[in-house]
């Protein structure tokens, strides 16, 4: 099945120089990048981003990680796309806790849990097709973006917009 992820290189993968790194193992994958900008992370997007997690007790200190407080201020957001994308890129980024990833992942290789108890792990890959969607959609205009993803409206302001229907 064809399909889009979201990817982000998180402020700790900038700070290390790993983007080069990283970029080369996404390659193995043979998706498409049809997306790919640097964002300085606002509160608001990273409390949007990682919402679920809200009643976790890592919360804030997850925020500030993402937003790059302890590293660089920017986040590198992708949009990758092609079959099975979701599955190859979570394969490939490794589980969750950096200690308990597979060594040769992403984030076996590069993470690390902080003394704070936060898991620096590195990326940010979607795990499932509506979270793609909410993410992908929460990231990205769809201007951004070259491929027609989800469907849009067009809106009238001071000039005429199109944004996520
Ligand atoms: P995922 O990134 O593998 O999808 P999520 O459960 O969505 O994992 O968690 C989002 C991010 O929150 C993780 O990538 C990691 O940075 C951080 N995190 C998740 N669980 C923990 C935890 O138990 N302790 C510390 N940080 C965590
Ligand atoms: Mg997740």
């Amino acid at each position: 099945m064809i399909q889009q992820t979201l990817v982000l290189i998180k402020p700790d993968g900038l700070k290390k120089s790993l983007t080069g790194n990283i970029l080369t193992r996404l390659s193995e994958t043979k998706l498409d990048i049809i997306a790919a900008k640097i964002v300085k992370v606002s509160k608001e997007l990273a409390e949007e981003h990682y919402r679920q997690l809200k009643d976790k007790p890592f919360f804030n200190e997850l925020i500030k990680y993402i937003m790059g407080y302890y590293h660089k201020q920017k986040v590198m957001a992708m949009v990758y796309w092609g079959e099975d994308a979701i599955k190859k890129v979570r394969d490939l980024t490794g589980a969750t806790n950096p200690e308990e990833a597979d060594a040769v992942s992403i984030r076996g290789a590069y993470g690390r849990i902080t003394t704070k108890g936060v898991y620096e792990n590195v990326v940010h890959a979607s795990t499932n097709e509506a979270e793609a969607e909410r993410e992908i959609k929460l990231w990205f205009k769809p201007d951004e973006i070259i491929v027609g993803l989800y469907p849009v409206k067009i809106i009238k302001d001071t000039q005429e917009k199109r944004v996520w229907a």
